[in-house]
């Protein structure tokens, strides 16, 4: 053991159907791209279908982009804002998304979604299950970039307690196969910054969508 080996391992299985990859992604790398696709697809704070705004602001990236209006949740394939399609997925987005889905068992994903969620200290997002994808033998992939936050993981019901996760910057956490359905969320998130992007958490989920 020299001073630079990692205390944590580089892959934890959490439970049957989630895996977490520990400093997996080189955010550097995802940082670069984000003013750019933000740029054509602005991070905005979505109405729920009760009529009240999120707190957490999205935008996406891909042929389809996961988006809540008071009518419902749907996939689309235009940004309802500029009216364009959403940017591409950058290829080294879909090589990490790809990569990661491998070491946790699903070969060959190819993500046509990538919802982007910005997160700053005080936010929160309340449990829910992700349902609005048709095919849910594919995993999403999730990648945690910037500030630290808990993840808070239930199972197939709201009820019980939660297992809680902390993740940090590069780390990456692939849910399919048993528990690509179960209750999860996001506790409030602390006041931490990042050198390269202050106070903000920013957290890409890659999925297929249809
Ligand atoms: C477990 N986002 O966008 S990612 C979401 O940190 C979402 O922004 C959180 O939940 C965030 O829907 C958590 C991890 C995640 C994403 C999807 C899941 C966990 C999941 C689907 C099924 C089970
Ligand atoms: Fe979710």
């Amino acid at each position: 053991m020299d001073l630079f080996t990692k205390l944590r391992p580089e892959k934890q299985s959490i439970r049957e159907g989630v895996t977490l990859l520990t400093s997996f992604a080189d955010t550097d790398i995802l940082l670069a791209e984000i003013p750019v696709l933000l740029g054509a697809s602005p991070l905005r704070r979505m109405l729920t279908p009760g009529g009240r705004q999120m707190q957490v602001a999205m935008s996406n990236c891909g042929p389809l982009g996961w988006v809540s209006e008071p009518t419902g949740y749907r996939y689309t394939a235009y940004d309802p804002l500029s009216g364009n399609p959403w940017p591409d997925i950058p290829l080294s987005f879909r090589t990490l998304a790809r990569e990661a889905a491998e070491q946790a068992g699903f070969s060959g994903f190819e993500p046509d979604a990538c919802l982007i969620n910005e997160y700053t200290p005080g936010i929160r997002l309340s449990p829910h299950i992700d349902q609005d994808e048709a095919d849910r033998n594919w995993p999403i992939v999730s990648v945690s970039i910037g500030i630290p936050a808990v993840f808070q993981l239930y199972g197939l019901t709201r009820g019980g307690r939660a297992e809680n996760i902390p993740l940090y910057d590069g780390d990456v956490i692939v849910f399919g196969g048993p528990a690509r359905l179960i209750y999860h969320g996001v506790k409030k998130v602390e006041r931490a910054r990042d050198a390269r992007i202050g106070e903000k958490r920013i957290n890409l989920t890659f999925r297929r969508a249809h």
